[in-house]
């Protein structure tokens, strides 16, 4: 996969890629990701990407030209399988949405700043607009970084046996049962036996059973949806 993104702002947005897992499936060569600055696009002298909104009202826009010129000239090197603007109005950002986009080939995302970006931008070139919850953030990059992860780390290959994520929670919509590790008794508070016992059939039913309960008590609205 290959992830373009176009921020005002690269230095936001680099180092969660340049760690851990994501920085891993980059260096195996199952995904590219490249920070493209918009005001290497920007068409006045002054080199700005952001301008007064028709109509008046507080707050700035994100100017059509920049953008436009830097996603043609994008396109002109890519066909990209979807064009994503982060934005908090933007369909919210789940598990299954992950799962799609982990199968595509290329992606490109576009952070938006200030009040937002001029309306034709979406109308013209974005064909998915995506939030991570309901909340402001200061800008997209942060939801940018949120959402390449949650899609990266699906990539067949990123994550190996021990981190698979095919026992994540949400991957079947029940929350992870409680993990523990060494010692087995602190202070007197214990891990459950059954983990200690090696009876792997009975491990694996603990487990289940403790991610239903954890679903029904923290999150029911998961089990209800289907
Ligand atoms: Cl994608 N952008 C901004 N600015 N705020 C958000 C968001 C995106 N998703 C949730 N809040």
């Amino acid at each position: 996969m290959h992830i373009d993104i176009i921020t005002v702002l690269p230095e936001l947005i680099q180092s969660p890629f340049e760690h851990s897992i994501l920085k891993r499936a980059q260096q195996k060569g199952l995904v590219s990701v490249n920070l493209i600055n918009l005001r290497d696009y920007a068409t006045n002298k002054h080199k700005n990407i952001d301008d007064y909104c028709y109509g008046g009202g507080a707050g700035m826009v994100m100017m059509i030209e920049p953008i436009a010129n830097c996603i043609d000239d994008l396109k002109s090197k890519t066909v990209y399988d979807e064009i994503i603007y982060m934005t908090p109005d933007g369909d919210t950002l789940n598990q299954k949405m992950a799962n799609t986009y982990s199968t595509l080939n290329n992606i490109l995302v576009l952070c938006g700043h200030y009040k937002g970006i001029d309306e034709r931008i979406r109308e013209i070139y974005i064909t998915k607009e995506i939030s991570i919850g309901d909340y402001v953030l200061s800008g997209g990059e942060l939801a940018a970084a949120v959402f390449c992860d949650s899609v990266i780390r699906l990539i067949p290959g990123v994550l190996n046996d021990e981190t698979s994520a095919l026992s994540d929670s949400f991957q079947d919509d029940l929350l992870s049962p409680p993990v523990y590790t060494r010692p087995a008794d602190f202070k007197g508070y214990k891990v459950p036996d059954v983990l200690l016992s090696g009876h792997a059939g009975e491990i694996e039913k603990w487990r289940f059973e403790q991610a239903i309960n954890r679903t029904k008590s923290k999150r029911p609205d998961l089990l209800k949806e289907n």
